[in-house]
């Protein structure tokens, strides 16, 4: 990293610092309790002490910092609010959101390994699985010993996951599997897959396939502009033995994989409040510093507005997940409701991206700041766990009664 000035008389040491402030213009603070603000403090210093100095070179070469999986796991990043029996944190829905938001204030990618192996691979074992299947696996996830992936998209059937052809057979004492994911986040490094696929009745199942079984592949998928930092990859099945045993035996049908969604979906809502906080912290910053007419930036109206809308929409998003973590650990929270935050969080993030990026003029383009960075994962995070569209026909649906999918 080069500490020397640039053209633009920014001194790039600093900006290369994880300066970083929390915003809290409602007084939100007020509504967490200590154990709330105990765990953000947490997670933001171990983000500013491991993942910052290197995030930036990371994405630059679109490679995963492998090494921060277990650490993820040293911090109770993997399934906060599962029990605390099989060594996940047992805390409250509100505590896995902020945790959610401190990664993504670091990058999208890094939140992403945790959401996934959390909300995608414990929860559905922990919730669907057996007690065997629970003991077997949720205490390595735990600590990030094994590393899990979720497969529900196909090439041919994203939005739609309910059109899937990947497909099991029943073959005595396990199950034939055939077929293929694609785009699934942390693939090539995972130990296990949760994999939906049609049993022969046409109903959906879930799996736990194995790295190593005969004939399951996860070839990586290159050429990202967006989650650089993180990996992702296919999962290719064929006729891999899928011992009956692997089966999760308390779901059959759609809704198991859309409870997961549902789950990582409000991580989400949370995570992406996070980026959003980031490139507002900067631009704020960079307002304040960036001299050009004989005064700083921020003197002029235009930025202000910027700014200003900026801190309204975080102050509405995380008022929102807030009541929403409310409904979740009351156990009401509708996942409608999840999708609304989902959509808003992920929304409101890239448009402040994009007025910040904006905001930092020529400089708001390089890796000299976290912009350009959370930019371009938030067109991901606005489409994984369903589309901008997807979630607002989904509220069209709650609202009207009116169901535009089928
Ligand atoms: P539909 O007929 O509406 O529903 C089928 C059954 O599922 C139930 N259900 C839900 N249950 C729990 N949570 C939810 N969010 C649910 N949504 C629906 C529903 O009640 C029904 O139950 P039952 O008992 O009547 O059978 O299904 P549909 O085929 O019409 O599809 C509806 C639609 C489009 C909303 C849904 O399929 C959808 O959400 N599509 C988006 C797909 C998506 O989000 N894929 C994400 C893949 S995973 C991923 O992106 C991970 S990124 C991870 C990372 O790196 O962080
Ligand atoms: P499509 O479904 O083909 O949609 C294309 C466009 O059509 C979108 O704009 C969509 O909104 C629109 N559209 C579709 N249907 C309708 C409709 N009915 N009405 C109006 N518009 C519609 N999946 C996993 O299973 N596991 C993972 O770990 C995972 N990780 C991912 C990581 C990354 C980096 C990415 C990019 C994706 C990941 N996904 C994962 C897949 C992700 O969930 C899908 O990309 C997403 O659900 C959209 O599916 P699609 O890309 O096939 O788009």
């Amino acid at each position: 990293m080069q500490d020397n000035g640039n053209s633009n008389g920014v001194v790039n040491k600093s900006a290369r610092e994880d300066r970083f402030q929390g915003h809290d213009y409602y007084n939100i603070d007020e509504l967490l309790s200590d154990d709330h603000l105990l765990a953000r403090d947490a997670v933001r210093s171990w983000v500013k002490q491991e993942v910052s100095p290197i995030i930036e070179d990371y994405a630059n070469r679109a490679e995963c910092p492998k090494h921060l999986f277990k650490g993820l796991g040293e911090i109770g990043a993997y399934g906060p609010s599962l029990p605390a029996e099989y060594g996940c944190g047992g805390m409250d829905e509100i505590s896995y959101g902020i945790i959610m938001q401190e990664l993504e204030r670091g990058d999208s990618g890094i939140r992403s390994m945790a959401s996934v192996q959390g909300s995608l691979v414990m929860y559905p074992i922990y919730k669907f699985g057996s007690e065997e299947q629970r003991k077997k696996y949720l205490p390595k996830l735990a600590t990030g010993e094994l590393i899990g992936c979720f497969g529900l998209t196909e090439p041919d059937h994203g939005s739609d996951p309910g059109g899937m052809i990947t497909n099991i057979k029943d073959d005595g004492d396990a199950y034939i599997l055939n077929g293929a994911k694609m785009w699934i986040t942390n693939s090539p490094v995972a130990d296990i897959a949760v994999v939906w696929a049609k049993d022969e009745e046409g109903k959906i199942r879930g799996l736990i396939v194995e790295r190593g079984m005969k004939g399951f592949t996860t070839p990586e998928i290159h050429g990202k502009w967006s989650l650089r930092a993180s990996i992702t990859g296919e999962l290719v099945f064929e006729d891999v033995r899928v011992p009956k045993a692997n089966v999760l035996p308390n779901v059959k049908g759609l809704k198991g994989p859309l409870s997961c969604l549902s789950k990582a979906r409000y991580g989400i809502a949370w995570g992406a409040i996070g980026a959003a906080m980031d490139c507002y912290d900067s631009a704020l910053r960079y307002s304040q510093e960036r001299v050009q007419f004989g005064k700083p930036i921020g003197q002029f109206q235009l930025t202000q507005k910027k700014l200003a809308e900026m801190i309204t929409e975080i102050t509405k998003a995380q008022l929102l997940v807030w009541r929403l973590g409310t409904l979740a650990n009351a156990g009401k929270a509708t996942p409608a409701q999840i999708s609304m935050a989902k959509r808003n969080s992920c929304n409101i993030a890239l448009q402040i991206a994009r007025e910040a990026r904006q905001i930092h003029g020529g400089m708001g383009i390089t890796n000299e700041y976290p912009i350009m960075r959370h930019m371009m994962n938030l067109e991901t995070v606005l489409t994984y766990e369903g589309t901008h569209d997807i979630h607002l026909l989904i509220t069209g649906m709650d609202v009207t009664g009116f169901n535009a999918f089928k």
